[in-house]
């Protein structure tokens, strides 16, 4: 196994780095230039959010502000520090030359641990009417599946050889189960009595539902050596950008938001969730 800091600086032609940002960017220039856009974009959806909660806000609907201007915030730090070289990272275990050719960009993924959670928090929150008791730990759960959805896709680029599999399939197994979850609001949200809420809901369930579903492919076509570093950079900085700035944006815009609260819930009453739970039902969302 050779011994990473052996290894020349800038030998790879995706610019990894063998420790955080101690060796000058070797990246190509599109690369750089992808994640300087990619960082502007995101910067905007932080003005534009910004913008919305201070002329649209209310106290029931802040939550959803607030959250929206956290993930692109994130997102701009997670951007910058990539554009500028921190974070990227060799995978270890390195027995062949090919192996060189893979990179982790870490802050991507920092980012995706902190961002992707409050992404789900959005569409849980808007499907309050959905919701019946019990519906906190359900969250809990899929915040959790999606937190070692995130841990293992870490571990998975981190090394090469088999146990990469192992971890990429692990993270796509915890992956399935915050989908299940997702899909289930879709399926339901036309039984929402206010048309606005539920059609809003549709929509962002149904955009995450399919824009998340891209990010293994992607991610399995480059340490799969099918694409290289630039354009797996690329097609992650489009799907970034709108599975949080056009995401935060369908959230926000219009009335929706204000109208979530107000809505009635269409969930069984406590006594009548409990008898469902004791004959086998569930709890959490409305049967
Ligand atoms: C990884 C590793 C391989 C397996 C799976 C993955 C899923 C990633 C997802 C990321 C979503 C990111 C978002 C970012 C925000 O804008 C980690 C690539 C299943 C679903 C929505």
């Amino acid at each position: 196994m050779l011994d990473l800091v052996t290894i020349a600086p800038g030998a790879t032609r995706d610019g990894a780095h063998t420790s955080l940002g101690a060796l000058p960017s070797a990246s190509n220039g599109l690369d750089t230039t992808v994640l300087w856009i990619g960082c502007a974009l995101m910067f905007l959806g932080v003005l534009a959010f910004g913008y919305l909660r201070l002329t649209k806000a209310t106290a029931t609907s802040r939550g959803f502000y607030d959250k929206s201007i956290l993930i692109v915030a994130a997102a701009t730090c997670s951007y910058l520090a990539m554009a500028l070289g921190v974070g990227s990272v060799h995978p270890v275990g390195i027995q062949t030359s090919s192996d060189l050719a893979h990179r982790i960009l870490l802050p991507r993924y920092i980012d995706w641990s902190v961002t992707t959670p409050l992404l789900l928090l959005d569409v849980i929150l808007f499907s309050k009417p959905l919701l019946n008791e019990g519906w906190q730990w359900d969250a809990a759960l899929v915040v959790v599946f999606d937190v070692i959805m995130i841990v293992t896709g870490i571990v998975s680029g981190s090394i090469n050889g088999p146990a990469r599999w192992f971890f990429f399939w692990a993270s796509v197994g915890a992956y399935a189960v915050v989908s299940a979850y997702v899909l289930t609001l879709f399926l339901k949200a036309g039984r929402i009595t206010e048309r606005l809420v539920a059609g809003k809901l549709r929509t962002l369930t149904g955009m995450l539902s399919v824009l998340w579903l891209i990010y293994p492919f992607v991610f399995a076509l480059y340490f799969g050596s099918v694409i290289n570093g630039t354009t797996e950079d690329i097609a992650y900085a489009i799907l970034d950008v709108l599975a949080k700035v056009g995401f935060g944006f369908v959230l926000l815009l219009g009335p929706a938001v204000e109208l979530v609260d107000k809505t009635p819930s269409v969930a069984p009453k406590a006594d009548e969730s409990a008898r469902g739970a004791a004959r086998g039902g569930r709890v959490g969302i409305a049967r």
